[in-house]
C-alpha cells in the first residue's frame, strides 16, 4: 500500500514536473484589433512588427493582426484592450479626447504641424499618457504619427465660407469641432466606413491625410485636395498590462525592442507615404492644392479658437504638455 501511494506521488511528480517545462514553452497568441485596412503604411508596420516578435521569439509569441476594424470598431478598441478581449490594439489618440483632453492635443489643428513638431508634441504628451494607461490596465508600446492633415472637397474653396452647411466627416471630436466652427455639418464616420459614407452622400468632404485618402479612395467622389498640413493626429499600439506582465522577461524585452523599431519604420513610412500619396491622388485626377491665404488664415483662427477651449479643458496637465511642447 506505503509502496503504491509512493509510484503515485511519483507519477504525479513527473507530471507537474513536464507540465511546468510545457508550461514555459507553451506558445502564447495575442490578438491586436486595428482599425485601418491591411495596406495602410501603419497596418503594414504593425504587421512587420507581429512578424519581428514571431522570429526573435522563435514563434513563442504569436500576434495575429486583425486590421480594417474586422476584430473591433476604431472606438471600441482601447476599451477591448482594456478589457482583455484583444491583448493589444492600434488607437488614434484623438479619438479618445472626451475621456481625457491629452489624448487630443494631437489633434488640435496647427499646434504642431509638421513632422518635428509632432514629435516634440508626442515627447511632451508620452510620459502622462503612460502614466493614465497604466492606471487603465494598458502599455504604450509605440506610437506613429500619420501624415499631415488637409481637406477634401468637391468644390473649389477659396475661404472658410465655402465649407458653410456642407455634410463634413469627422473622425474624432475635435474633427467635428473644425465643422461646427466653420459652418459646416459633422457627421463621425471611421475610415473603414468612409469610402461608403461617401458614395451614398452622407458625407461630402473630409479632413484627413493623403494617405487615408488612397486608402479609401477619395478621388472617386471628391476632387479637391488643399494641403492644409494642419496637425499630425497619432495612432499608438496599446497592450494589455495583465497580458504582457504574463508574458517571461526575455519575450518582454523581445516585445519592447520590435516596438521601438517600428516606432521608426513606421515614422519614416508616414514621411514617405505622405508623398507618395499625393501623387497618387493627382494621377487619380485630384486636385492638390495650395491653400489661399485667406483659407489658411480661417484655419488658423479656427485652431486658435481651439487650442484655447481645449486649454480650458484640459487644465494644469494641458498647460504642462503645451509648455513643454513650446520649450525651445
Ligand atoms: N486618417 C485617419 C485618421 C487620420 C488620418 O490621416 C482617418 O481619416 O480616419
Amino acid at each position: 500500500m506505503k509502496r503504491r501511494l509512493f509510484a503515485l506521488t511519483a507519477t504525479a511528480a513527473a507530471l507537474t514536473l513536464s507540465l511546468a517545462s510545457g508550461a514555459a514553452l507553451a506558445q502564447v497568441k495575442w490578438d491586436l484589433a486595428s482599425a485601418y485596412p491591411a495596406t495602410n503604411f501603419h497596418s503594414e508596420n504593425l504587421q512587420q512588427f507581429a512578424n519581428d516578435i514571431d522570429k526573435a521569439t522563435a514563434g513563442k509569441l504569436k500576434i495575429t493582426v486583425h486590421a480594417n476594424a474586422a476584430l473591433f470598431k476604431a472606438p471600441e478598441i482601447k476599451r477591448a484592450v482594456q478589457g482583455g478581449q484583444a491583448q493589444a490594439g492600434e488607437i488614434i489618440f484623438a479619438n479618445f479626447q472626451n475621456e481625457w483632453q491629452i489624448y487630443g492635443a494631437d489633434g488640435l489643428p496647427f499646434l504642431a504641424d509638421s513632422y518635428d513638431e509632432a514629435a516634440k508634441l508626442y515627447k511632451a504628451q508620452k510620459p502622462l499618457i503612460e502614466k493614465k494607461l497604466a492606471e487603465q490596465g494598458m502599455g504604450l508600446l509605440y506610437a506613429v504619427a500619420w501624415p499631415p492633415q488637409g481637406i477634401y472637397t468637391k468644390k473649389p474653396l477659396n475661404s472658410a465660407a465655402d465649407l458653410k452647411g456642407i455634410k463634413w466627416r469627422a473622425y474624432s471630436p475635435n474633427t467635428s469641432r473644425i465643422a461646427e466652427l466653420v459652418g459646416a455639418q459633422p457627421v463621425t464616420v471611421q475610415a473603414a466606413e468612409l469610402s461608403q459614407a461617401l458614395a451614398t452622400g452622407v458625407v461630402e468632404s473630409t479632413m484627413t491625410s493623403g494617405a487615408t485618402g488612397v486608402d479609401s479612395k477619395l478621388y472617386e467622389s471628391l476632387k479637391y485636395y488643399y494641403d492644409m498640413q494642419a496637425w499630425l493626429p497619432k495612432n499608438a499600439v496599446i497592450v494589455n498590462k495583465a497580458a504582457f506582465d504574463a508574458l517571461d522577461k526575455p519575450t518582454q524585452a523581445i516585445v519592447l525592442n520590435a516596438a521601438a523599431e517600428a516606432e521608426v519604420r513606421g515614422t519614416a513610412a508616414s514621411k514617405r507615404v505622405n508623398t507618395e500619396t499625393l501623387e497618387k491622388l493627382k494621377a487619380n485626377g485630384m486636385s492638390i492644392v495650395v491653400p489661399s491665404a485667406q483659407l489658411k488664415a480661417d484655419m488658423k483662427k479656427v485652431g486658435d479658437t481651439m487650442l484655447k477651449e481645449w486649454l480650458e479643458k484640459a487644465g494644469a496637465e494641458g498647460k504642462a504638455v503645451v509648455d513643454a511642447f513650446s520649450k525651445p
